[in-house]
């Protein structure tokens, strides 16, 4: 079978698409546009001391446009983004969709090893990156991908310098007189959002203009976003969630203000929120709770906030029936996946229903097949695994036949990998998860990724990698390693190992143990359920 770039739906639901006027055919530029002919001076962007407007947002972006164009970048051809949370993230992201050209989003806390795999696979032309993040070197990760990856022709840096063969090119060097073309199809990719993965590499969503801005529209009406929100980002800007659920992509197609954080924490943020009036913020389960726990010293006057959005992994009901009263605010669910299908408790539900599901799609159109191992429909109620079809779900991965008959059922439902069971109002419940990752606070690891890479070291004889239960992050990843006879290796070693492999952060086993064999299923393969008990309870790390 050909490695497609990209999985068109079905003509017959295409049409019925278009015809329904789901698929509006417009692009990403157009519904900026739209924002800046109607609300040329309302703010757009918030960024430490700097504020943009529509307008000079518009020319921010065709400045990038005209720069990228003169780079060689052309329609069709892929650029890895890697931005931290700065507002040369959104010029970069809109300048390339503008002309045509697709980023393919990275996140800051991917290394050698992701950014290397993405510029492969994607056969990309450039590699975007900050070069003045105080925390991380990005210029040094990029020296050591250009090394591996040929094709790239420039790695272009903000607050870099243009280095003399022209390889590496500043941000500011691409500013050029603005173009204000687009080069753009709305029925074709726009960019490439990552899967947090269950398999041995991250794998590339395609997404167009049609099938995600319909998600993103769908969005702002379910969150009564409008040009008055005030929308505080302070998760990694490029995540799928905060992009588009309704994230900055909806604030920016109302005419709203997007306030960029580059700090989580309680202090930094609530600092924020008081100073520029947010009335709207997308949190993960972990930074809700410390945010639960700070708001208590009552330092901060928080009253602008109206929603306070929790997804990206289960929100306890705990948590979540007290969340509401300690913001005297609205709690929304947020329950999403980059690959499309979205759920979201509505403003309006009952509190029962807020803190006891994960909401419901977005849209009329999103079919929700819950089925049985053997693919059949379990009766409402009943728990099984999520399967979807949808105007803004994906058909399949880019380039990739293996991972697409895996999570694709043969009629093109997308296989979530979630357990859930639906409410009798239709609202799903998240019980369970029938994919092997672990949901670090929203951060997903594919254990088979971090497996792979340890197997790859010599005193390595076999490995698993495990969630544990957490209290904060709800789910912490432990591994399980059986050495060679003989091996002298303390974990931290191999933790370090890990690091050097070129993994991001955030996928280093949290905790390692040795074990003298791994238990196995009947059919032999690693018993991680019977792995997952074992080390429930265990924390000793090195
Ligand atoms: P990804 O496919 O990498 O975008 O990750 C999406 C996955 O995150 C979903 O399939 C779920 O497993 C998980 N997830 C997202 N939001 C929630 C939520 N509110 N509750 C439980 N799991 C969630
Ligand atoms: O976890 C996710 O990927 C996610 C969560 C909430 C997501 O992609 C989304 C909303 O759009």
């Amino acid at each position: 079978m050909e490695e497609l770039e990209f999985t068109p739906w079905p003509e017959a639901l295409a049409k019925r698409y278009r015809e329904l006027g789901l698929w509006q055919g417009k692009t990403f530029y157009d519904y900026l546009c739209d924002s800046v002919r109607r609300f040329p001076h309302n703010t757009a962007i918030i960024c430490d001391d700097r504020e943009y407007t529509y307008l000079q947002m518009q020319q921010e972006i065709g400045r990038l446009a005209a720069g990228f164009t003169q780079l060689g970048l052309t329609e069709g051809d892929n650029v890895v983004l890697q931005m931290t949370n700065h507002e040369a993230f959104y010029f970069c992201y809109f300048a390339l969709i503008q002309k045509g050209i697709r980023p393919v989003m990275a996140l800051p806390a991917h290394r050698k090893n992701e950014i290397t795999y993405f510029c492969q696979h994607a056969n990309a032309k450039a590699y975007i990156i900050d070069g003045e993040d105080p925390m991380f070197d990005y210029t040094e990760l990029a020296q050591q991908v250009v090394q591996e990856c040929p094709q790239l022709k420039h790695v272009i840096v903000k607050g870099g310098h243009d280095s003399v063969d022209g390889r590496f090119v500043s941000l500011k060097s691409c500013r050029l007189l603005p173009d204000f073309e687009q080069n753009a199809s709305p029925d074709k990719v726009a960019f490439f959002q990552l899967s947090g993965g269950t398999t041995g590499v991250p794998k590339m969503i395609p997404r167009t203009h049609d099938d995600y801005a319909y998600s993103v529209i769908g969005s702002n009406e379910i969150c009564e976003v409008d040009e008055n929100t005030r929308f505080l980002c302070v998760l990694p800007v490029a995540h799928n969630y905060v992009l588009s659920s309704p994230g900055s992509l909806g604030i920016f197609w109302a005419g709203g203000t997007v306030i960029i954080g580059d700090d989580p924490s309680a202090d930094a943020a609530f600092e924020l929120i008081e100073e520029h009036e947010v009335d709207f913020v997308a949190l993960v389960p972990p930074v809700a709770l410390v945010w639960m726990e700070a708001v208590q010293d009552g330092d901060y006057d928080l009253s602008s906030l109206k929603v306070i959005q929790v997804g990206g992994a289960k929100f306890s009901e705990t948590a979540a029936k007290r969340l509401p009263a300690l913001f005297d605010c609205q709690l929304q669910q947020v329950f999403g996946m980059a690959e499309g299908l979205v759920n979201y408790t509505r403003l309006d539900d009952p509190l029962e229903m807020i803190t006891q599901t994960q909401g419901r799609p977005i849209s009329a159109y999103d079919e929700v097949k819950i089925v049985d191992e053997q693919g059949q429909e379990v009766a409402r109620g009943e728990e099984g695994f999520l399967t979807v079809q949808g105007p803004y779900t994906i058909r399949g991965y880019y380039k990739s036949v293996y991972n697409n008959e895996r999570s694709f059922t043969p009629e093109g439902f997308y296989r979530t990998g979630d357990i859930v069971r639906m409410t009798p109002e239709g609202n799903l419940i998240v019980t369970g998860r029938d994919k092997d990752q672990i949901n670090r606070g929203g951060e997903k690891i594919a254990a088979e990724e971090i497996e792979n890479q340890l197997l790859r070291h010599p005193m390595v004889h076999d490995a698993a990698l495990i969630a544990v239960p957490d209290e904060y992050l709800g789910e912490r990843s432990c591994a399980v390693i059986v050495v060679h006879p003989g091996s002298d290796i303390r974990p931290v070693e191999f933790k370090q190992f890990l690091r050097d492999c070129g993994l991001a952060d955030f996928k280093i086993p949290d905790f390692v143990h040795f074990v003298e064999q791994l238990p196995k299923t009947p059919v032999g393969k690693i018993d991680k359920k019977h792995l997952r008990q074992q080390f429930a309870q265990q924390t000793t790390t090195a």
